[in-house]
């Protein structure tokens, strides 16, 4: 047998929350990757705090099990949209996916686009239909579905006779025929070892591997993760990194050569460090100066490029910037403009797919991404870090089209509702200039509607759709092309309270302000002059006083008015920040607080930028 034969490669694809992480733990545990007495946590992949947090995978993860003396490397990919360029990427180190789709809600928008981008490389797949434990799946509904999905993508014969799986991540099991549910695993790790092709490559031909993701550690800096293609490497190889290009043999001299330090593998949840490796694994390469996603590794005396990787262009920015707020520098560790700086330059060692320059202030730079989340979350990550800062609100990437027009990202938008919610939905999405592509009506009184829609006329619905669905909706969108300019779109419908002036919050002013306002902020907590600290329930800024106390009087007031009943301040997340803020307003964060506040801090600047504005939407 020749060693690749002992070698499955497989990567996990699918909607976000449609089981992958936890069905890598339970194959990790039927295939006795941990102690008999070991304590795993749950989603046990889903290893960095982020992730725990929110219960959705970031990053792109390896992990391998052993099964009927077979090696099965699995990657485990983020279902988020934001993330699909991750996923794009990894594929290039499989030999086969399984595809999750979850049985209730069938084929989603990020169900196609990984499988469409699994078939056209030509892979091989297997489906599982999974959470067949839910009292609302339709197993063979969704079956019916994904063999339309796999159509529809012009799917191959091999590809289209895709062995199909009813499987349950939470209960670890999995069956071929609905009629004898499952008991274990054993039924996809035979679909593994019988569909998924041994990797290809030539043992014995010159080394040559793609990088095709990255790891990064501050002592051994960028490692190269990929499946080596053709070839074996040892540790102290000398090899070649090729700049990006056309593949094939790369003659001209300015080849990088460096030595290979280290190589590791993956086993169960470790790396284990190997002396040498063949055709077919995937590894982890550490000593290379220069390395980059899409480049080739090859051995020095042949250095062949494969075909490269393209890492996704960003469609949104935001501009970060150094704190300046009167609060500043009290609650974070982190503050200069120097320390903002080095941190946002250093996230681009790991995370591709981000991008961050320089502006013509020194306090501030442009950072764009893939979207909301992509951005959300490296705030997130250096607010834990200790780190405090400024952020606008986000805006899309525009580019010149072929005829020099103005072009914008537009989005494809899924939306599940109870069908009583349609109409408002509808409504209020038509002046976000949408259009609605296809409407399905399933049965069980719930609508499902395909929109197509400007990513800026996304901006700030999430909150509002919750509130319209009483929270019975669900809402995905993904990037989808560069699409006309739609022109101006409307922002947001009411107006900020802005405090007037420094202090501590007092309950008696919030109780005056309450019935015209949902206040951002509770008795005790400081504000300053230009802090945003509640929503008007009209349109117009309203500037007030929320220190205020109640007079002192020698008459004592009859009644109640000492106790004021205060309605909870509505709490606000960094996404909810993103999407709410308007251009001349800013977010503050610090590693204890979000605070919401105007540009102009100053009532009487802000008035003054006011009627320059005026001005200027008369002249135009
Ligand atoms: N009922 C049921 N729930 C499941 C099953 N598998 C996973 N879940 C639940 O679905 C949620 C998402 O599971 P994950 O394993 O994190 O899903 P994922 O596909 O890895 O999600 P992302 O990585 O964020 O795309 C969790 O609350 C799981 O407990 C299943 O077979 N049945
Ligand atoms: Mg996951």
């Amino acid at each position: 047998m020749k060693s690749q034969d002992a070698i499955r490669n497989i990567a996990i694809i699918a909607h976000v929350d449609h089981g992958k992480t936890t069905l890598v733990d339970q194959m990790l545990r039927q295939a006795g990757a941990f102690r008999a007495n070991q304590q795993v946590e749950e989603r046990v992949m889903d290893s960095n705090p982020l992730e725990r947090e929110r219960g959705i995978t970031i990053l792109a993860k390896n992990t391998s099990v052993r099964w009927g003396g077979v090696k099965i490397n699995i990657v485990d990919t983020p279902g988020h949209a934001d993330f699909g360029g991750e996923v794009e990427r990894i594929l290039r180190m499989v030999d086969g996916v399984l595809i999750l789709v979850d049985a209730a809600e069938g084929p989603m928008p990020q169900t196609r686009f990984v499988t469409r981008k699994a078939l056209s490389l030509g892979l091989r797949p297997i489906v599982a239909i999974n959470k067949i434990d839910r009292a609302d799946a339709e197993p063979l509904r969704v079956h019916d579905e994904v063999l339309g999905l796999f159509i529809d993508l012009e799917a191959s014969h091999e590809q289209l006779d895709a062995p199909f799986l009813y499987t349950s991540s939470r209960a670890g099991t999995a069956t071929v025929e609905l009629d004898h549910p499952g008991t274990d695993l054993k039924p996809l790790f035979q679909a593994i070892l019988d569909y998924v092709p041994p990797p290809k490559g030539d043992p014995e031909g010159p080394f040559q591997m793609l990088i095709s993701t990255l790891d990064y550690s501050s002592y051994v800096g960028r490692m190269a993760i990929g499946r080596i293609e053709r070839g074996r490497v040892e540790v102290g190889d000398e090899v070649a990194l090729l700049p990006l290009g056309k593949p094939g043999l790369v003659t001209d001299e300015t080849i990088e050569r460096s030595r290979i330090t280290k190589l590791d593998c993956f086993e169960g949840l470790n790396r284990v460090e190997l002396e040498r490796a063949e055709a077919g694994e995937i590894i982890v390469l550490s000593g290379l100066e220069g390395i980059e996603i899409g480049k080739t590794i090859t051995a020095a005396a042949v250095p062949e490029r494969l075909a490269g990787i393209a890492v996704e262009e960003p469609t949104i920015s935001v501009d970060f910037m150094v704190n300046n707020s009167p609060f500043s520098g009290r609650e974070g560790r982190f503050v200069t403009s120097r320390q903002v700086r080095d941190r946002l330059y250093n996230e681009l060692e790991r995370n591709v797919a981000l991008r961050v320059e320089d502006t013509e202030s020194p306090d501030t730079w442009s950072v764009a991404g893939r979207g909301e989340l992509h951005l959300g979350i490296l705030m997130e990550t250096m607010r834990r870090e200790g780190y405090e800062f400024q952020v606008s609100r986000p805006r899309v990437i525009t580019r010149v089209g072929p005829g020099g027009e103005r072009l914008e990202p537009y989005e494809e938008l899924m939306i599940d509702v109870p069908e009583e919610y349609l109409g408002t939905v509808i409504e209020k999405l038509g002046p976000r200039r949408s259009e609605l592509i296809e409407m399905k009506n399933p049965g069980q009184g719930t609508v499902r509607m395909l929109f197509r829609i400007p990513a800026r006329g996304l901006f700030g619905y999430r909150s509002d759709f919750l509130t319209d669905t009483r929270g019975n909706g669900v809402m995905h969108h993904r990037f989808l092309n560069y699409g006309p300019w739609a022109g101006p779109l409307a922002g947001r419908k009411r107006g900020v309270l802005v405090a007037d002036r420094q202090g501590g919050v007092v309950a008696f002013a919030l109780g005056n302000l309450q019935e015209r306002a949902q206040m951002f902020v509770a008795p005790g907590e400081l504000v300053y002059e230009g802090m945003i600290a509640g929503e008007n329930s009209r349109p117009g800024d309203m500037d007030v006083n929320v220190t205020k106390e109640k007079k002192l009087t020698n008459m004592r007031a009859s009644g109640s008015d000492d106790n004021v009943q205060l309605e909870p301040p509505r709490e606000i997340t960094l996404e909810y920040a993103l999407e709410y803020i308007e251009e001349d307003e800013l977010i503050e964060v610090t590693p204890k607080t979000i605070r919401l506040r105007k540009r102009a801090l100053a009532a009487s600047d802000r008035k003054k930028a006011a009627r320059a504005a005026a001005r200027a939407a008369d002249a135009s």
